[in-house]
């Protein structure tokens, strides 16, 4: 396996960054993950510009353009040998000392691209739907670090994924600071009900296939589609629920709490999204 370090493709044994790395002591980075099918990677535009917003909130000078960045990102696919695939981008500070201060990051961040293959959820699933559950959790107030923000501190979704393991369930839903549904730990959330699409307006990331969705739904679908302050009694009431991410591009949802969902089988809006999901990802995108 080649990755791609800082401008160099070097053998997976060799792709070492130092143990002062800002990344590692301190999580201070961004990442992307990002997927290619058949030879074009989904949306790898708006995966660059999320990754250029991310670092340019956390004041990290990327020192590469976004042509060169697409050009990495493309050429890590290749030097695998990989037409579809999963691609890990990060992003860190870079070297410093063993104190928290960015400032003593004084070379350049650490650019790291690993391409592979993906590991999705067991096609079962998508047929009969996933239960979870809500988890105690928050996800991190906008003021203390905006989900917008897709950095390397994702302690409080690790800490919601352990609280998904341990009651079962392969996904957790994260409530916002207030009480309102945000997102899953690694996933956006979806309900579809009265002809309506609703999905959180607040306290989530701006997820790729979230967006992608909606676009579906509204131009091919013609549905009307909310982002808006949603609770889990709203999703409890739902005629179906789904999840949207680059791992699970959609998948449905059964039962929340206990609380059985619809029907509690997946639902047609959610295997229609799918199904156009599917004919969308291999024309939108970077071909190579
Ligand atoms: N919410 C969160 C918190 C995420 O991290 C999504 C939604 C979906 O966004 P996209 O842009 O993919 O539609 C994500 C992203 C993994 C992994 O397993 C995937 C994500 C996050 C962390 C790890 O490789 N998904």
């Amino acid at each position: 396996m080649k990755i791609y370090l800082n401008g160099k493709m070097v053998e997976k044994e060799n792709a070492r960054v130092s143990v002062f790395d800002h990344g590692l002591l301190y999580g201070d980075g961004a990442f992307e993950g990002i997927r290619a099918y058949s030879g074009v990677v989904f949306r790898l535009k708006q995966h660059i510009d999320r990754l250029f917003e991310t670092c340019h909130t956390m004041m990290i000078n990327i020192g590469m353009t976004k042509t060169d960045m697409i050009k990495a990102v493309v050429a890590t696919l290749k030097a695998n040998g990989l037409r579809d695939g999963y691609v890990r981008l990060v992003v860190t500070r870079g070297d410093g000392d063993l104190g928290l201060d960015p400032r003593k990051c004084k070379g350049a961040p650490n650019v790291i691209i690993i391409a592979d293959k993906i590991t999705l959820y067991p096609e079962e699933l998508y047929k009969n739907g996933l239960t979870i559950v809500t988890v105690p959790t928050l996800r991190n107030h906008p003021e203390s670090l905006n989900p917008q923000l897709k950095s390397l501190n994702y302690l409080n979704n690790i800490m919601a994924k352990i609280e998904a393991n341990n009651a079962g369930v392969p996904e957790a839903i994260m409530l916002d600071g207030s009480g309102y549904v945000a997102e899953c730990t690694g996933d956006n959330i979806f309900m579809f009900k009265n002809k309506v699409l609703k999905t959180p307006l607040q306290g989530r990331l701006r997820g790729i296939t979230r967006d992608t969705v909606m676009e579906l739904a509204e131009k091919k679908l013609k549905l009307s589609v909310e982002e808006t302050w949603i609770t889990r009694h709203e999703f409890f009431n739902a005629e179906e629920v789904f999840l949207t991410g680059t791992a699970a591009e959609l998948i449905p949802v059964v039962k929340i709490d206990g609380r059985v969902i619809g029907s509690g089988k997946p639902g047609p809006v959610t295997l229609k999204l799918l199904k156009l999901f599917h004919q969308t990802v291999r024309k939108d995108g970077v071909k190579f």
